[in-house]
Parts: structure tokens; sequence; C-alpha cells
């Protein structure tokens, strides 16, 4: 028996409202803690101070997540009258039994006495207008992101003079190919073919460089990606065929170009958006902006990102402003929030009351790439693009010494950081335009389509980068930008690719595999063979053979997706879904 890493805090991710009647109580644990129940009660069941005489009502735990260093231990409980107090009585693997509260371990004889009452966990209202609320529609989206300049370029309509599209060496970060809005118009079909349901464009405002993460002008398009008027009539189009419409926003740092920025560098301590951004130095004026001798903090100290004082309310407020007139002009459906841990928790805590009144089912979209557990608690962003899901994938596939068991630890951690309303919205990524191509991080097509597997199957919302749907090629910034090779693509190419990829995205619509639902895992043998299941019963189950050797998948159910299987073998690099039908 141990007690060390046995905690519980009765708040944040550990005991929480799924919903107006439902509460949702973790409990970490260590491998020495075989069993535990939750044993609860109203606090005020004896009246205000009769703590000690109740017996409580017992809620067996399940085990439902296990990570490297740590267990985790669910249940969900429905408190009669909205409040609860309660305490955990664990069995180790010794046979102890103990009881653990608020302030420690006490033997289970103790618990009725009064002293010892004053320190169960108490939670101590269901608050509806606290519960973690991400929108629904989003656990069913299947998205794919566009980088404006790279995806399509249509001729009718294209201003400008751009690089020849077929020629793919030289890629830098100004010269513009000229992917435009109309472009993304023509390609709709096409992305609907795929079986796509969300589309989410890097950033597309008037900027210098082709990423255009370096706003000039928060209201205006990008005139070599369209006018203003041709993205709204987009979005309608895209409405209208059942997609949902995320942009970029850049509020982090603002471009060389933006007005309050240029102001700045003409005025300096007397530009009236002096407080906008972080000068350190009064005499700044006319000076050339050199973020390294600490004059001025920026993006990564890119001169050209001054970084923007999100904690200044005439900040705040233009961008909520400028937040609002998106949604008034572009009825869109989403916004992604680049750098989204480094602008003010108060920001995005105005940002959100602001526009969840206008839009209540708006989509707010964080781009953090490690725990962001302290945006997520319902009063800031949706969901964050789960850039630790990508990373615990593609490690497992490079480092060959890990086991499924390893990969469960590192999966389960990932859906171990947030509350389940969120696990169901979690933006998964296999890349992005910030990280070298899949194909190129991995070893072969049997492992970028065991991975594009992983993404269409677990819990969350998958997203695809363009491109990715034919394994396109890229290696780190910015070659994982080159232009969409639509003649290869028209011309039947990579068909035997997107043919696999459309299946798996078919696959992620059936019930079972959706954003929502539970995980199950299957008992790692030691080996690389990832078995899991979803969906009710876990009646779908996916199997993923990494070994480099073949198996026997022990087939259950009906197969619905095959990639390596033949005469009752999983060849290495295969992959096997099934269904169990309802009888
Ligand atoms: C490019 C090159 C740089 C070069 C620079 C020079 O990649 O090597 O120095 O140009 O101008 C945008 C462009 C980039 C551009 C960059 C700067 O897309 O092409 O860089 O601007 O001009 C961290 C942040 C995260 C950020 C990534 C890139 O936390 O927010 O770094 N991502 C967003 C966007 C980017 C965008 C910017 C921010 C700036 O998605 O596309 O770049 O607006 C770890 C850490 C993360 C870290 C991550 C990657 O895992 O935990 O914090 O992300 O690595 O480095």
């Amino acid at each position: 028996m141990m007690y060390e890493g046995i905690s519980h805090k009765c708040g944040y991710n550990d005991c929480y409202s799924l919903n107006e009647t439902d509460l949702r109580i973790r409990l970490h644990a260590n491998r020495s803690v075989v069993k535990a129940v939750l044993v609860h009660e109203d606090p005020y069941i004896n009246g205000i101070s009769g703590f000690s005489a109740w017996d409580g009502h017992p809620a067996e735990m399940k085990l439902t997540a296990e990570l490297a260093h740590e267990i985790i231990y669910s249940v969900t409980v429905k408190p009669e009258y909205r409040r609860l107090q309660y305490y955990f009585l664990l069995t180790f693997d010794d046979g102890t039994v103990k009881c653990f509260l608020e302030d420690g371990f006490y033997d289970p004889s103790f618990i009725h006495r009064d002293e010892f009452a004053k320190h169960f966990f108490k939670f101590a209202w269901m608050n509806d207008s606290d519960i973690c609320n991400p929108p629904e529609w989003v656990a069913d989206t299947v998205w794919y992101q566009i980088f404006p300049d790279r995806f399509s370029r249509s001729e009718d309509g294209s201003k400008g003079r751009f690089r020849d599209w077929d020629v793919i060496t030289g890629i830098d970060h100004k010269s513009l190919y000229g992917g435009n809005v109309r472009g993304v118009s023509e390609r709709l079909e096409y992305l609907a073919s795929l079986g796509i349901t969300g589309i989410y464009f890097n950033p597309i405002f008037r900027s210098g460089t082709n990423h255009r993460y370096d706003t000039a002008d928060y209201e205006e398009l990008d005139p070599a990606f369209g006018t203003n008027e041709e993205f709204a009539a987009l979005v309608k189009k895209a409405h209208d065929m059942g997609f949902k419409i995320m942009i970029d926003a850049v509020f982090n740092h603002s471009g060389p170009e933006f007005f309050a920025w240029r102001d700045v560098l003409k005025n300096g301590r007397n530009s009236r958006y002096f407080d906008w951004y972080y000068v350190n130095d009064d005499d700044f004026a006319g000076k050339k902006g050199n973020t390294m001798d600490g004059r001025y903090y920026s993006f990564a100290f890119v001169a050209e990102m001054p970084k923007l004082n999100t904690n200044n309310p005439e900040v705040v407020d233009y961008f909520t402003g400028i937040c609002k007139k998106w949604i008034a002009e572009f009825d869109i459906d989403g916004i992604r929030f680049d750098v989204g841990n480094e602008i003010s928790h108060s920001f995005i805590k105005h940002l959100r009351r602001e526009l969840k009144k206008i839009r209540p089912d708006i989509f707010l979209l964080g781009e953090i790439w490690t725990d962001s557990a302290p945006y997520l608690d319902g009063d800031e962003y949706d969901s964050v693009m789960n850039y630790p899901f990508m990373q615990s994938i593609g490690n497992f596939f490079l480092d060959g010494s890990l086991n499924a068991g390893d990969f469960r630890y590192r999966i389960d951690y990932c859906y171990s950081l947030y509350k389940e309303q969120v696990n169901r919205v979690l933006f998964n990524l296999l890349d992005s335009h910030d990280v070298a191509r899949i194909i190129n991080r991995t070893g072969s097509y049997d492992e970028f389509i065991q991975q594009m597997t992983i993404l269409m199957t677990m819990p969350g919302s998958p997203c695809i980068y363009y491109g990715t749907e034919i394994a396109l090629e890229g290696a780190d910034d910015p070659y994982n930008r080159r232009p969409m090779p639509w003649k290869d693509i028209e011309s039947g190419k990579y068909e035997h690719i997107t043919e696999e990829v459309k299946e798996l995205i078919a696959l992620r619509k059936s019930e079972g595999f959706k954003g929502k639902g539970g995980l199950f895992w299957e008992e790692s043998d030691g080996s690389r063979l990832i078995r899991y299941s979803r969906g009710e019963g876990g009646r779908y189950r996916v199997c993923i053979n990494a070994n480099d050797y073949d198996v026997d998948p022990v087939v259950k159910g009906d197969v619905l997706f095959a990639h390596g299987y033949e005469d009752g073998r999983l060849k290495k690099g295969g992959v096997l879904v099934t269904v169990i039908k309802e009888k």
C-alpha cells in the first residue's frame, strides 16, 4: 500500500458538472489502489451542523485511464439536490481499506465522527452557467484545413502576378502562388466528396507575407485571396452545402503595417496606441525595430510581429469588435486564436461572453501545443488544437521500443487533461502548416494509413491538413505549404490513397466513432498490436498492427475497414476495423 500520487481536487477537471443533473468525479491513484468507491451524500442531510451520522451512498468507480505514472478512477453521480459531500473508500492491493478525505487518509472506523466530517470533499452547488458547454456540432465535424495561398487558384478573378502553380522549388514566406476564394469555391464539391464537413482557413486578411500571420488590416481580405464580398458568398455557398467555416484570428500580435503599430513607430510615446503594445523605450519614435535589444516585445522575437497588449481594455474592445464584425459580415461558425496561450485570460473570457451572446454555438478554438486545462474550464476556449495527441501518435511510430501499453498511456494522458465535454470536441490532427507533413514523418504508406485510422476513430473532432488526403509530401515550414497538385489529382494519380482516406472519413461518421463516447482498450500483449473499441458497449473495434510481423487479429464482428488484412492474418502495417452488429 502506498499513498503517493493519490489526489483529488474538488473542482477543475476532477469534479465538475457534465450537465444540469450529472456530476463527474475523478480520482488520481497509484497502481496499489485496486478498488475505489465514492461515498456520497447531500451535505445538509442532517441539517446545517449535523455532519456525522450519514452512511452515504456508495458508487463504485471505474478505471478510466492508465498513464505511465498514475491511474484514474471515475464515476458519474446525480446529486439529488445539486450539491454533494463525499469521500473515497479505497481498497489497496494488500487488502487495507482507507478513507481518503480532503486532508488525507483515515481508518473507516473514524469516519462518522464530527472532526473528520469537516474534511469531506464538498461540491457546493451545481450552477448551470458554469457548465462547460462547447458546441455540440463540433463533435460530429470532420475538418479540412486550408492554407489559403496554396489550396486552389481560380484564374477567374485572380488578381496579381503569382508563381507558377506547378513549380514547387524555392518556396519562401513572401512569394505568392495566388490561391483565392474562387478557387476554394470551385473545390467545394471535391471536399464534399471526401466527406469533409468543416473548413478551417489559415489567415485570410491583408498582410505582407503568404502565411498572413502578420495582419495589416483585420477588416479587409487580402486582395490576392479575394474580396470580402467573395468570401461572404463562399461561406453562404459552403453553408448551403452543409459545411461549417472557421477562420484564423491573430490577436497576439499585429503585422508591421497595422495602423496602430505604424502610429507607434511614428509617434513613439506620443502615439495614442503606445499602450496597445509592449514598448519599453520611451524614445521609440522613428527608430527601426529590433526586438532582441528589448525595446519591444514581439512574437518569438520576430520583429514584424509586435506583441499586442491584450491586458489593455482598448485592445480587448477593438478585437472583440473585429470578431463581431466577422460574424455579422461573413457568418462564420468558428474562430481559431493564434498563439492562444499568450493572449490574456481576461481577454478570452470577455470575448467569449460577448460572442456567445450573438452566436451561442460559435466554436472558439485556441492554438496551444501543451496542456491547456487553464483555458478550457468552460469560460474561455471551447477546444484547443490537440498537438499532444499528434505527438503521442507520432512518437509511438517513431520509437519502435514502445508497445501498445505505452501507446495507451500516452493517449489516455491526452484525454485525461480535460473535461469529457471538451474531449468530444478536441481538435485532433496529424499535421498542420506548422509541422512537417505526416507522410514525411512516417516510415511508410502503411504507417500513414494506421495514423489516419487512429485520427478518425478516436474521440474528438479530426482535421485533415489540405493535401493529406493524397499523402502530399512536405518537410518543415515553409515546405509543408506547397500548392495542391490538382493536375495530378485530376489525372487519378492519387486515387488509391484518396479512396482509403474517404473510407476512413466515412467510418468516422458511423455512430461508434463520432466525437462522443468512450474509448475502451484491450489488454496489451506487450507487443505493438494496438487494440481498442468505441461506441456503446465497445461494439466498434480497431486493430492496428505496428509490429514488424503478421498477427492474428481475432476478428470480432463484421469488417468495416481493412488495410493489409488477408486470409485472417493482419499483416505488419495493417489495420482492421470491425463492428459487432446489434442484436
Ligand atoms: C517562419 C519560420 C521561422 C522564421 C520566421 C522568420 O518558420 O523559422 O524564423 O518565419 O520570419 C507564422 C508563419 C511562420 C513564421 C512565423 C514567424 O506561419 O512560417 O515562421 O509566423 O514569422 C510556437 C507557438 C505557436 C506558433 C508556433 C509556430 O506557441 O503559437 O510556435 N504557431 C502559430 C501559427 C504559425 C504562425 C505563428 C504562430 C505566428 O500557427 O503558423 O507562424 O503568428 C513546441 C512549443 C510550441 C511551439 C511549437 C512550434 O511544441 O510547445 O509553443 O509553438 O513547438 O515551435
